[in-house]
């Protein structure tokens, strides 16, 4: 009995030093009042001596033990205990979020390691395609020139063109960035595998965006921008656009833009970055595009990100055609390997 008062009385000091516990420590209580078993929680408690012991606590003690140093073990409850737990599974990469642990699935294009295997996006590239645009004739229908030769390659992160003659022009591209705010566009990025004779050729950049309010045209870049900072990069033009032929302000939240003598899309006087355009302005899927405002050479299907090569026959007639790999896109801080 004398142990046993001993006892009861170093835990009435141990828990009267921790009365102050603040709002977050109650709130954590609280939640954790309401997973059973009944009225206990199980805790990893630092013992003093350098050891931590798996306990169970009253859950109208909880606040004072957190303010000791001592943890939930599983504090967002999903299943799984924090890594470096006193016990369970301690695979848990964010104890503060429910929906991350080690049996959720990656969700593609959010910047976080949902499934815990320290991998941030895996497996989740956008998955680029080959396709036709024009014949030499200017037809936009097949069947496609025989002598074109267009081929994606194993690895899905870039592709094969090569043709005897002008006029034709293919595209490779992927709808996996329709919905994403244009202004987080940052770089695309490739390998070059075989490169034609004019070397300052690359493929034409395309990118459909839209208002969501019925505007709409293509973003372009057509001279060296493989590797460089959308961000900072002032070389942007602007095709294909529908309902609005002159103002671009709606690309602006209604600051005046319009298009110079060069086809650049310009605001203030001066030729615009990626970054300057509106939140408001998501990549789009060509899809909604009226047919009326599509040019023959422009890109079509369900692409809004494309790499465009054609026109000139020049420009692909090396012995291997114009060949590229490794293709990246890096948007909103993450960079996306291209993937079948
Ligand atoms: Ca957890
Ligand atoms: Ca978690
Ligand atoms: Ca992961
Ligand atoms: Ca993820």
């Amino acid at each position: 009995m004398k142990k046993l008062l001993y006892l009861s009385f170093s835990l009435l000091l141990f828990f009267s030093a921790c009365q102050k516990a603040d709002t977050d420590l109650t709130f954590e209580a609280n939640k954790e009042m309401s997973k059973g078993p009944v009225g206990k929680v199980t805790i990893c408690h630092s013992a003093g001596d350098g050891k931590v012991i798996v306990i169970q606590v009253n859950q109208n003690a909880l606040a004072a033990h957190l303010a000791h140093g001592d943890v939930v073990p599983d504090s967002d409850g999903d299943g799984y205990t924090a890594i470096g737990a006193c016990t369970g599974s301690a695979d848990d990469c964010n104890d503060n979020d429910a929906t991350i642990n080690p049996g959720a699935e990656e969700i593609c294009g959010d910047g976080t390691d949902n499934n815990c295997n320290g991998i941030i996006d895996e497996n989740c590239g956008p998955n680029f395609k080959t396709f036709n645009i024009r014949n030499a004739n200017g037809s936009i229908f097949a069947p496609w020139d025989a002598d074109i030769i267009l081929s994606e390659n194993a690895a899905g992160d870039g592709f094969t063109f090569a043709t005897p003659r002008g006029g034709q022009k293919v595209g490779y591209g992927t709808e996996f960035f329709t919905g994403y705010r244009v202004n987080t566009l940052e770089s695309v990025n490739w390998n070059w595998l075989s490169v034609p004779a004019d070397r300052g050729i690359i493929p034409y950049l395309n990118i459909w965006v839209t208002d969501g309010q019925g505007n709409l045209a293509v973003l372009s870049s057509e001279n060296n921008y493989r590797g460089t900072d959308f961000g900072t990069r002032r070389e942007w033009k602007i095709f294909e656009y529908g309902a609005s032929q002159t103002d671009f302000s709606w690309l602006f939240d209604g600051r005046p833009a319009s298009r110079d003598a060069a086809q650049y899309l310009v605001l203030n006087g001066r030729r615009i970055t990626l970054s300057e355009i509106s939140d408001r302005i998501l990549i789009n899927d060509p899809r909604w595009y009226p047919t009326a405002y599509v040019g023959s050479g422009a890109p079509r299907g369900g692409y809004g990100i494309n790499l465009i090569w054609g026109d000139t026959q020049k420009n692909f007639v090396a012995p291997n055609g114009l060949q590229i790999g490794g293709l990246t896109v890096k948007l909103a801080g993450v960079n996306y390997s291209a993937i079948n």
